[in-house]
């Protein structure tokens, strides 16, 4: 007589209906010009840091030339690039941030 068996478990992934949108670093860029107070000032305003990780990233950005601000959608990366280039043109400094894909 045959072995009576218990049924297979089976676990049905539900199907993303949104797939997760590709992410994009927004680099910072280091120059000699822009002063280190601006700068951090920069990536509290728009990337949302405290004191302290603003000051870490300013220093790592003026110690090895680029640092990360922040990885976002692309649009969104985009605005925040386009926010820093102009509040930075209009105080007449060079600072430039640019977007990489994270992925
Ligand atoms: N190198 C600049 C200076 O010595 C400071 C600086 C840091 C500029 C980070 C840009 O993204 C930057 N004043």
């Amino acid at each position: 007589t045959r072995t009576s068996l218990p049924p297979d478990l089976v676990v049905e992934k539900q199907a993303s209906k949104t797939a997760p949108p590709p992410m994009y670093r927004v680099i910072l860029l280091n120059d000699d010009y822009t002063p280190m107070e601006f700068v951090v000032q920069v990536l509290q305003k728009f990337f949302g840091k405290g004191q302290e990780e603003a000051m870490r990233i300013m220093l790592q950005v003026h110690h090895e030339g680029k640092g990360v601000c922040g990885v976002y959608p692309h649009d969104i990366a985009a605005s925040r690039i386009a926010q820093v280039a102009q509040f930075a043109r209009a105080r007449q400094h060079p600072l430039q941030c640019v977007m990489e894909p994270a992925g």
